[in-house]
């Protein structure tokens, strides 16, 4: 039996509360194959207000000593989101070289979202999103503070290395699915790095010959992603883009809430991240009415990536079970369902 060290990092808002809706599901799926051990860390908005740091200076050695982190929302009124992920999540993204992050994106039986009926057809796409470098970047300054010409200035970052990884892992995965690649750029207005990169995509399509490929503008993107949605099948996008992407998608898909994310080290050197797509939500935070999803998905690609395929299709399984229900669906799906109902109907709806 294989035990598998995991950093439990539930963070801050409605983290706190579907981290262990998680977690009950992965306490009810472990048994014969594999065990989990679970560490928690308190590192947080709240720790923030009490010692200054998001986490501890060791912290990011803690990590390293773990096989995956679990991790909830990072954010709090009166703390800066700038300052609660770059003190916490973009450290551990980049001290791991969790250079991919995978946001699948599906539309479940039952829920439409806000999707004319005519369109609910079949979304199955993931975003990948390169995670480490690009617009998030700390290189800037401001100038003439306080006064009328006061003036903000931020570099992106985008490397041969960097773009190249991600645009591979992209066309490898697109490759395996089957229904082809689309770069999101927005090179006509963005005149350095946007341009790059396109080259970059065409360069490594020489590379992945039998899979199709194109180029779109973000903005066109974002709008053909509204009105159709099941053309798309897997989308390679900058950091910025990748991340506006996939909220998008996530939402014409039904809710936020339901998206799952996960930040990997595919060369499996350090330990990669498992978290849903949605923040901290501190407007329902502490209420039991947020939907446990996201972060139960995270969960089973957690599962998955640790080499237990199967107990990750149970909870997919039992996940769409619980999503055609519409009396265990919370309420960003229209249902009324709490965190805990929510949760349990996933556990009780795990194949044998
Ligand atoms: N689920 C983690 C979380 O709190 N995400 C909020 C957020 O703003 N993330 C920004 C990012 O993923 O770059």
């Amino acid at each position: 039996m294989t035990t598998h060290h995991i950093a439990v990092i539930p963070g801050d808002g409605i983290g706190r509360e579907t981290v262990p809706a998680a977690l009950e599901v992965l306490d009810a799926i472990a048994g014969d194959a594999f065990t989990l051990r679970t560490t928690e860390f308190d590192w947080s908005c709240a720790r923030y207000r009490r010692t200054g740091a998001m986490m501890p200076d060791d912290g990011l050695d803690v990590l390293r000593g773990h096989d995956a982190i679990l991790l909830g929302a990072v954010g709090a009124p009166g703390v800066p989101d700038h300052v609660s992920l770059w003190g916490l999540l973009i450290p551990i993204r980049r001290a791991f070289q969790q250079y991919v992050n995978l946001r699948p994106v599906r539309l479940f039986e039952g829920v439409t979202g806000p999707l004319r009926p005519d369109l609910a057809e079949a979304i199955d796409l993931v975003v990948v999103r390169e995670n480490v470098e690009g617009e998030y970047s700390r290189i800037g300054g401001r100038l003439y503070e306080g006064t009328e010409i006061e003036t903000a200035m931020q570099e992106s970052v985008f490397t041969r290395t960097g773009v190249t990884r991600i645009v591979d892992y992209a066309f490898r995965l697109a490759g395996t699915r089957g229904r082809g690649l689309t770069s999101a750029t927005k090179s006509n207005g963005i005149v350095h790095t946007m341009p790059f990169w396109d080259q970059i995509v065409a360069e490594r399509a020489a590379a992945h010959p039998d899979v199709p490929w194109r180029q779109e503008h973000i903005d066109a993107l974002c709008a053909k992603l509204v009105l159709a949605p099941s053309g798309f099948d897997v989308i390679v996008g900058s950091n910025l883009f990748g991340d506006i992407l996939s909220d998008l998608t996530a939402a014409v898909a039904g809710s936020i809430g339901i998206a799952p994310s996960a930040n990997l080290n595919p060369e499996r050197e350090f330990p990669s991240m498992f978290e849903p797509v949605h923040g901290s939500a501190p407007d329902i935070a502490g209420r039991g009415v947020a939907n446990p999803i996201g972060t139960i998905w995270s969960a089973a690609m957690m599962l998955e990536h640790l080499g237990h395929p199967e107990a990750a299709r149970r909870i997919d399984t039992a996940v769409a079970a619980s999503l055609a229900d519409p009396a265990t669906r919370t309420r960003d799906l229209g249902g009324h369902a709490t965190t805990a109902e929510a949760t349990r109907a996933v556990v009780d709806a795990l194949p044998a």
